[in-house]
């Protein structure tokens, strides 16, 4: 009942605590030397394509992260058997607060704050927005933005949801597919997407969807905050829609190649905050901790949760 770990990260800091929480389970790893038959599960980000394939006794395979992207891409990914992503409260905690940061930071002007204090200069906006009087639009209400859509709530924000499936979420107003995509858009000035990277949503994020964004709203123009996937993003159109003053700012955490490469003008551009795809990290003690309950379910013969649907991707 071996786990194989096939993982683009440093995969020490993974061996150490699979091996601290199971135990009575070889644990080997991808690049090192390992029996192929021996391999029941694999725990895997963006392993190499084609090096799942030829795992015989495979019965699962686990995401390292909430995403599936990573493994779908990958054109020898073995059939029929479950893949499971990451459902777990440190990583839907880590993001609800990177979002809740970010509109907030939107709302209080912290960007203009933190420059005016390094000119020394003490004024401030009379009349600024509440909360209440701010439209946040989640693009993606799943875990996280289901998470996420709740804390704003609770902050005031004015919150919706969009989904392919419109799925009721308490409390806050849903949108449903393509169809309601521009009403949607229309009442949204902080746009979050948090849509997993799919057939459908690759280009999602590009100048004729922002330039369906409120234009009447508090904050002097529509803000974009992406968490999901780089592959949601158009980056030139990013860059074009805040040059045309159609975005105010675009706070990415995630983009189109990673790491964003040093020539990208977004590293550089006033009105753009960058972070290195870390709105939340999938930490090894509560990932492993995860994958091992879901490993006992498994075997006990319990149904397995956050099992993807290959059809849709994710
Ligand atoms: P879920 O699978 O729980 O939710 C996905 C949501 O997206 C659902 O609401 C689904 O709709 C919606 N959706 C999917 N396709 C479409 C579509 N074509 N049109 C409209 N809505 C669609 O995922 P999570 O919430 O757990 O995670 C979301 C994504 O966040 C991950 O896939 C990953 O890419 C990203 N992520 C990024 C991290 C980072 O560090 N930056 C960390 C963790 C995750 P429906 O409800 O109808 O099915
Ligand atoms: C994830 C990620 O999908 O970290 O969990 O991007």
């Amino acid at each position: 009942m071996t786990i194989l770990i096939a993982s683009a990260w440093d995969a020490k800091p993974w061996v150490d605590r699979f091996n601290a929480l199971l135990p009575e389970r070889g644990i080997v790893v991808l690049g090192e030397p390992f029996d192929r038959r021996a391999v029941h599960y694999v725990a895997a980000w963006a392993p190499p394509p084609g090096s799942l394939a030829g795992l015989p006794n495979l019965d699962v395979i686990f995401s390292l992260g909430a995403g599936v992207d990573h493994l779908m891409s990958d054109p020898r990914l073995p059939e029929d058997v479950p893949i499971v992503r990451v459902i777990n409260p440190d990583l839907t905690t880590r993001m609800s607060e990177y979002v809740v940061l970010h509109c907030l930071a939107q709302l209080r002007e912290h960007d203009l704050y933190t420059r005016q204090q390094r000119q020394k200069l003490w004024t401030r906006t009379s009349n600024p927005p509440a909360a209440a009087d701010v439209r946040v639009g989640i693009m993606g209400m799943g875990v996280l933005g289901q998470d996420a859509a709740r804390k704003l709530k609770t902050m005031g924000f004015d919150v919706a949801g969009w989904s392919q499936s419109g799925r009721p979420v308490d409390g806050i107003p849903m949108f449903a597919g393509r169809e309601d995509l521009g009403s949607f858009l229309n009442r949204t000035d902080i746009l979050v997407a948090l849509l997993p990277l799919t057939e459908v949503t690759r280009g999602i994020l590009n100048l004729d969807l922002f330039g369906q964004l409120a234009r009447d709203g508090r904050l002097g123009g529509p803000v974009l905050i992406n968490v999901g996937r780089g592959g949601l993003q158009k980056e030139s159109d990013i860059l074009a829609a805040l040059d045309g003053g159609i975005l105010k700012t675009a706070v990415l955490d995630v983009f189109e190649t990673e790491p964003l490469p040093p020539e990208s003008p977004l590293w550089a551009h006033p009105s753009v905050i960058v972070t290195p795809h870390n709105s939340a990290v999938s930490t090894p003690d509560a990932t492993v901790r995860y994958i091992a309950e879901s490993i006992r379910r498994y075997e006990a013969g319990e149904a397995l949760q956050g099992m993807i649907d290959r059809g849709r991707g994710y």
